[in-house]
C-alpha cells in the first residue's frame, strides 16, 4: 500500500519561498524545502495493483505547460495549513486537477472532495491564518506533474515521485 497524491513540484521556486516565509512572522511548524509542492490531487491509500493501473491510466492526460503566479497567503482552519496561492490560475490547471482527481475516483481512491484551491503550503499546525502580506509574486513554472507516494518516517515525512508526466503544449 502507498498513500498517495498528484502535484506540481516546485523545485525551482522552493529556495525563495522558504527564504520567503523565513524573513516574517509565520504560524505553525515549517515545512521542509524538500516537501514545497502544489497538490492537484490527493488519493489516500492505494494498493500496489491499483497505483499501477492509476499510472497506465493517467499515459493519455494532456495538460500545456502552466505560469501561476503565487502572490496571496491563506489558511486552512480544518487542516490547520498555513500557504501562499493564487489569486487567478489558469483554467488548465483546474482541468487537470479534476481530471486527475477523476483517475483516481474511477479507481476507488481519493476522499470526496469538491472544490479545487491551488495552494503550497508552508507550514502545518498553524493556529492562525498568516498575516495578509503584499503579493511577493512568485512565478511556478510548471513543466512537469508527478504522482508522489507519501512515506511516513520517525524524523517527518517525505514524499517520492513514483512516475512524472511532461506538460506539453
Ligand atoms: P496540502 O498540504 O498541499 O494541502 C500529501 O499528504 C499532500 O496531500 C499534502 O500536502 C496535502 O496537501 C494533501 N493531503 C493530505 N491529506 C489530505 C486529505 N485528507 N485531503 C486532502 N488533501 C490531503
Amino acid at each position: 500500500m502507498a498513500k498517495l497524491f498528484f502535484a506540481l513540484p516546485v523545485k525551482a521556486l522552493a529556495p525563495a519561498l522558504i527564504a520567503w516565509r523565513d524573513q516574517r512572522p509565520w504560524p505553525g511548524q515549517a515545512v521542509p524545502q524538500a516537501n514545497l509542492h502544489l497538490t492537484l490531487a490527493f488519493l489516500g491509500e492505494a494498493s500496489d495493483q491499483t497505483t499501477q493501473r492509476l499510472i497506465d491510466a493517467v499515459q493519455q492526460q494532456h495538460c500545456p505547460p502552466l505560469t501561476i503566479k503565487l502572490e496571496q497567503t491563506g489558511w486552512f482552519n480544518r487542516a490547520k495549513a498555513a500557504w501562499i496561492g493564487p489569486i487567478a490560475w489558469p483554467n488548465e490547471l483546474t482541468v487537470l486537477a479534476l481530471a486527475l482527481r477523476r483517475h483516481g475516483e474511477k479507481l476507488g481512491l481519493g476522499n470526496g472532495e469538491l472544490g479545487y484551491r491551488p495552494h503550497v503550503t508552508l507550514s502545518r499546525k498553524a493556529g492562525e491564518a498568516p498575516a495578509t502580506l503584499p503579493a511577493p509574486d512568485f512565478l511556478l513554472q510548471a513543466d512537469e506533474f508527478c504522482l508522489y507516494q507519501s512515506i511516513s518516517a520517525p524524523d517527518g515525512v517525505r514524499y517520492e515521485p513514483l512516475a512524472c508526466w511532461p506538460l506539453r503544449a
